[in-house]
């Protein structure tokens, strides 16, 4: 009973999800429920009974246009941390945070600092990356001590911090895995360098904005074979289409892709390969609704959760 009411919940929270959720992508619950289909330790479902928990990773871009990103989360993470223990006991969450290299944050309770289990832990980190990242302009990956007023170029290391969740954080047997993305950009892959930003393969550099050395380690279609391979979804808030001329969070330095790109990897396909939501069988939303106060992040994230759980991605 409480399994049916789960998808069809899930089918309610996903008549909101974004344009890679259109009719005709929609999963049908009905696999799921089927006594062969394989549970995440290999072992089949007993029909009608599901026993995950619930694993859900934050993977955050933290430069300088995402503070409200960080803030919103701080404010509403102890909803998500509600949700996701009324669906299971116990839930596990971690946090990668991202500029141009990234850092599986350490300061969570398990797991050797990489697991969180309640919502103080967590807003303590959001305050520490804000303050400590985002506003100073640091690269997660150099740490607290690192160089500040870097990121020469538009363009995120997303892609190395997807491939993180994927293969570093710890993810449990049989949890139900979620990673919730939010970026405002596209992304590099190797062997481009996201700290040269004059694209001449040199990172030397020193006027504003000041080139450094952060190779993307690497391609989007690693780090979807590595979120695939580990049933993981990927549900991102992104951008849908390119800030207008005049925007306030329009980045202000150069890019390496085109402005019309600014979708690309996320709703709109990137170098020709699917969105990595859709190749993860999970979902994109509109970054800016959530930044203008129209889409709620907690609320939105809860539904993906839900929609989720006991509810492994058909790839
Ligand atoms: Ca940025
Ligand atoms: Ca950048
Ligand atoms: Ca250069």
């Amino acid at each position: 009973m409480r399994r049916s009411l789960v998808l069809l919940w899930a089918f309610a929270a996903c008549a909101a999800c974004g344009p890679n959720s259109d009719p005709s992508d929609q999963h049908d619950a009905g696999p799921h429920q089927d006594a062969t289909f394989p549970r995440l330790d290999g072992a089949p479902y007993d029909a009608g009974v599901c026993e995950d928990v619930v694993d859900v990773v934050f993977v955050l871009d933290v430069s300088s246009s995402m503070d409200f990103v960080l803030d919103k989360l701080d404010a509403e993470i102890d909803s998500v941390v509600t949700a996701a223990a009324a669906l299971a006991p116990e839930p596990h969450f971690g946090l990668i945070a991202f500029v141009d290299n990234f850092k599986l944050d350490d300061s969570g309770p398990l797991g050797g600092g990489a697991i969180h289990t309640a919502d103080d832990t967590l807003k303590t980190a959001f305050q520490y990356y804000k303050a400590t990242y985002t506003t100073p302009n640091r690269n997660p990956g150099d740490g607290p001590t690192g160089p500040t007023t870097q990121n020469p170029i538009c363009e995120e290391n997303s892609v190395d911090a997807l491939y993180a969740a994927a293969t570093t954080f710890p993810w449990r047997e049989t949890a139900s895995r979620v990673v919730i993305l939010v970026t405002d950009d596209t992304f590099l892959e190797r062997p481009d360098n996201c700290g040269d930003r004059d694209g001449d393969g040199l990172t030397d550099k020193t006027d504003f904005p000041r080139e450094g050395d952060y190779p993307a380690l690497r391609t989007m279609a690693e780090a979807v074979d590595a979120l695939r391979a580990q049933r993981t979804r990927v549900f991102s808030f992104t951008r849908l289409q390119p800030p207008g001329p005049f925007s306030l969070t329009k980045c202000s330095t150069g890019r390496r892709l085109p402005w019309a790109s600014v979708s690309d990897g996320w709703s709109t396909p990137y170098q020709g390969q699917q969105p990595i939501p859709a190749r993860t069988d999970g979902a994109n939303f509109d970054v800016e609704q959530v930044r203008a106060g129209t889409l709620s992040l907690s609320t939105t994230i809860n539904q993906v959760v839900l929609q989720s759980y006991c509810n492994p991605p058909i790839l």
